[in-house]
């Protein structure tokens, strides 16, 4: 066994790093100015650094640890699937029993529209299938113009170029490029944008916007809307009651392809197995990863809905994509033994009728604490709105207050994510009354420890 852990020095391990390891989303000067956080081991809902503190990983990794961490059974399984059949590729008339498995498995789970999957390694490789797929769906009923995907600005959905160019951040286009025929219309963020106007009001007046874009655009242009049900790394951005019963209306009339991106908002994280659940979504495709094998090996995929796999499966002859480890072995194996484990430990009711209403309860409570200009969460997601004078009331420059949040987050021994300055939460469902007590319990003091920062240095 030749686990590679904590054998060498905190130092050894941050100095051979910042020489050699190119981090994503980083400001590499910075980092490695104070060197990186070593971690290196995780347990349920915690995790450990080199130096030997025990760290609540509210976070879930990055949204995808529904199970929690180090969960054996996996291993084992894993392990078994590598000593049977480590790899084989799915091409060329190929399959093998883990990816007709978890093709199954899924279909079962996802709404009953959507009964076929097309299998990726990551969110991003998945939503660079979906352009690929919905301008296809639309290219083989002879409308091949019907080419327009419509975003919203602050969507994020992955990092390759297709990824990049669907998701509405600007520092990500600007940086390397992006693609045409992708337009962003307004994102329903009613805390940040939504002025006088009251919520429900305001989720149909962003709904609107996406029929205007089509009226703008012309129908016979747009192929698909793409959204997450809940914007994740947008800020936890939930929106108005009234926005996606109006998105779905508007598709549906205007006959434009609804993509639901469920890499976050899927597999339990709203307390439904998905996201369009709980919204009363009907997606045509409808993106996966992350929680779908919680991090354990990577894995995405789109999910498909019967009226567009009937065209790629019926119209398309050969649909040019895929991936050599489109449905992996050793990957499905570890997806479908993290659905079991959900299903047996029933994650995804204990989200939506015990630990979900428990922490919520307590998160929205945070409302009362001088710096909170909004506290939400929705199943085991959630955000505070940090504020120096409630909603309407910004820090300047935007962004500070929420890094320094963030660091007293984690010496106080919460990873918490940082957006702008709100601080985000989504932490493994298999938290526990006593753990989510703690997580509470570390903000508070971590709000707490901010605040006397910004006051003495004159800033609230
Ligand atoms: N769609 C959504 C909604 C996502 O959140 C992706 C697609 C891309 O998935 P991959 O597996 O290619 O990363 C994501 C990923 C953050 C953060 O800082 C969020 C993601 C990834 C990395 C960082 O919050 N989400």
């Amino acid at each position: 066994m030749n686990v590679v852990s904590n054998i060498h020095p905190t130092s050894a391990l941050r100095e051979s790093d910042a020489k050699h390891h190119l981090h994503p989303f980083s400001d590499h000067k910075a980092l490695n100015a104070e060197g990186s956080r070593v971690i290196v081991k995780g347990e349920g809902c915690w995790i450990w650094d080199s130096d030997g503190n025990r760290i609540l990983d509210g976070m879930a990794g990055l949204w995808c640890s529904q199970i929690g961490h180090g969960r054996k059974e996996i291993a084992d399984v894993v392990h078994a699937q590598m000593c049977e059949l480590e790899y084989y590729n799915t091409f060329f008339k190929t399959t093998h029993p883990p990816v007709v498995a978890l093709a199954q498995k899924l279909s079962e789970l996802a709404p009953a529209h959507l009964n076929h999957v097309f299998f990726t390694n990551s969110g991003s490789e998945a939503n660079d299938t979906v352009l690929r797929m919905a301008r296809t769906y639309w290219a083989l009923q002879g409308k091949p113009e019907k080419s327009v995907i419509i975003s919203r600005h602050n969507a994020y959905h992955g990092s390759t170029l297709a990824g990049a160019a669907l998701g509405g951040m600007g520092g990500m286009h600007q940086q390397a490029g992006t693609v045409p025929g992708i337009h962003h219309i307004a994102q329903p963020y009613w805390y940040g944008e939504g002025g006088d106007m009251d919520e429900d009001a305001f989720g149909l007046w962003a709904a609107r916007e996406l029929e205007m874009a089509i009226d703008a655009l012309g129908e016979d242009k747009v192929a698909a809307f793409i959204a997450e049900p809940i914007q994740g790394a947008g800020g936890v951005i939930i929106p108005p009651a009234t926005y996606w019963p109006e998105i779905s209306r508007i598709c549906r009339e205007r006959d434009i392809l609804l993509v639901a991106d469920e890499v976050i908002c899927g597999f339990g994280r709203l307390g439904t197995w998905f996201g369009s659940d709980h919204f009363g979504i009907t997606p045509d495709l409808m993106p996966i990863a992350k929680g779908l094998s919680s991090g354990y090996l990577p894995i995405g995929g789109v999910m498909v809905a019967d009226r567009v796999a009937d065209v790629i499966i019926n119209k398309a002859g050969e649909f040019y994509h895929g991936f050599t480890y489109s449905g992996h072995p050793a990957c499905c194996a570890a997806a479908l033994e993290n659905l079991r484990i959900m299903e047996e430990e029933k994650l995804v009711e204990r989200v939506r009728d015990d630990i979900g209403p428990y922490l919520q309860a307590k998160w929205k409570e945070l409302i009362g604490h001088p710096l909170v200009g909004d506290a939400r969460m929705v199943g085991l997601i959630g955000a505070l709105e940090l504020s120096p004078g409630g909603r309407g009331a910004t820090f300047d420059p935007v962004g500070s207050v929420g890094t320094l949040c963030r660091d007293h987050s984690f010496a106080n021994g919460l990873v918490m994510r940082a957006v702008r300055d709100s601080m985000i939460i989504a932490p493994p469902l298999v938290l526990s009354h006593e753990e989510a007590d703690e997580l509470v319990r570390i903000t508070e003091k971590t709000l707490d420890d901010t605040l006397a920062d910004l006051k003495k240095q004159g800033r609230v």
